[in-house]
C-alpha cells in the first residue's frame, strides 16, 4: 500500500467513523450533522451527493440522486442521503435567483422548521410560510449540526447581478446556522476556479472546495478526484469539532433563528406591499 492510499483510506475512517460524543463536551444534545445542500439549478448539487456516496462506499458507482444536464430543474424534492450514521447530506431544489421567495425557504429549512423528504415550492405567501413554521413546533427539530453547502458551477462565473444576492445570501445563511456556508466549486476544469474562488472569499466564504464531479459519464476513479470529496467532508467534520469546542444550547439556538426567520419575512412581506 503506497502513502497515497494510507492517507485515502485514513480520511474515509476518520469520516466514517466519527461521533459527536466525541466532541469536547459530547454530542451537547445533538445526534447528526446535516449537510444542507443549496444553489443555482444544474450545478451538480445532485451530482456531488452521488460523488460522496462513491468515494465513501468504494464500490461500483451508482446513481442515488437523479442528476442530468437540463435547462429546467432537474430535482424537486429535499431529499436526504445518509452518508454515515452520523453525517446526511440533503439535496434540494435549484434556485433559479436567489430572490426573497427562493431564500425565505432555505432560510426556513437552514433553521429546521421544514421536514425533510417533502417537494419544495418556492412561495411568497406569508400566511403559508407562517403556519408552517407553527407547524414545525409539533415536532421540533434542534438535533441537528447543520451545515449549509453552496454548490457553484465555475463553467459560468459570478454576474454582476448576482455577486450582490448571493453576499447577502450567504450573510444570511450565517445568521441562520451560526457558521459561514461551504462553497464546493464544480466543473472545475471547465472555467476559472481561481476567479470564483476569489469572488467567493471576498464575500466572506472562509472555506471554499474544489472538486470536479464523478458523474455518470465519467465516473474513472483519480487520485485528485477522491481526495477532493473527501477533504470536502473532512473539512465539515473540522468546523463541526471547532462549533463543539464551545458550550451550545440547541433550543436557544433554535429560538434566536425562529426570530431571525419571522423578522425576514415580515421585512419581505412589507416590502412587496410597498
Ligand atoms: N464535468 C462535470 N459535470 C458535472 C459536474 N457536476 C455536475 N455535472 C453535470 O452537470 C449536470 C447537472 O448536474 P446536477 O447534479 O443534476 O445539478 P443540480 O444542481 O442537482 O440541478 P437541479 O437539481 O436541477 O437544481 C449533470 O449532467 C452532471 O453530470 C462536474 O463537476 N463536472
Ligand atoms: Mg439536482
Amino acid at each position: 500500500m503506497d502513502g497515497y492510499e494510507r492517507t485515502v483510506d485514513r480520511v474515509r475512517d476518520y469520516i466514517l467513523q466519527f461521533s459527536l460524543d466525541n466532541c469536547a463536551f459530547g454530542n451537547q444534545g445533538y445526534n447528526r450533522v446535516l449537510l444542507q445542500l443549496f444553489g443555482y439549478m444544474g450545478h451538480g448539487k445532485s451530482t456531488l451527493i452521488n460523488s460522496c456516496k462513491y468515494v465513501l462506499d468504494d464500490g461500483e458507482y451508482r446513481i442515488y440522486a437523479k442528476a442530468s444536464a437540463s435547462i429546467s430543474s432537474v430535482t424537486f424534492n429535499r431529499t436526504a442521503y445518509p452518508l454515515t450514521n452520523i453525517i446526511t447530506i440533503v439535496d434540494n431544489r435549484g434556485c433559479s435567483t436567489f430572490n426573497a421567495y427562493e431564500t425565505g425557504e432555505i432560510y426556513a429549512q437552514l433553521g429546521n422548521f421544514i421536514p425533510l423528504n417533502e417537494k419544495v415550492e418556492w412561495t411568497n405567501n406569508y400566511e403559508d410560510m407562517i403556519d408552517r413554521l407553527e407547524d414545525s413546533e409539533m415536532d421540533p427539530n434542534f438535533t441537528d449540526v447543520t451545515i449549509p453547502v453552496f454548490v457553484y458551477s465555475v463553467k459560468k462565473g459570478l454576474a454582476e447581478g448576482e455577486k450582490k444576492e448571493t453576499k447577502e445570501f450567504i450573510d444570511n445563511c450565517r445568521k441562520m446556522t451560526g457558521v459561514y456556508p461551504i462553497v464546493v466549486l464544480t466543473h472545475k476544469t471547465y472555467g476559472d476556479f481561481l476567479q470564483a474562488e476569489r469572488e467567493f472569499q471576498l464575500m466572506g466564504v472562509e472555506n471554499v472546495i474544489k472538486i470536479e464531479n464523478y458523474t455518470k459519464e465519467d465516473h474513472g476513479r483519480t487520485q485528485g478526484r477522491h481526495k477532493e470529496i473527501l477533504h470536502f467532508l473532512y473539512s465539515i467534520l473540522e468546523d463541526v469539532n471547532f462549533q463543539m469546542k464551545y458550550k451550545r444550547n440547541p433550543r436557544k439556538e433554535r429560538v434566536e433563528r425562529k426570530k431571525f426567520l419571522l423578522k425576514f419575512l415580515h421585512e419581505r412581506e412589507v416590502n412587496q406591499n410597498l
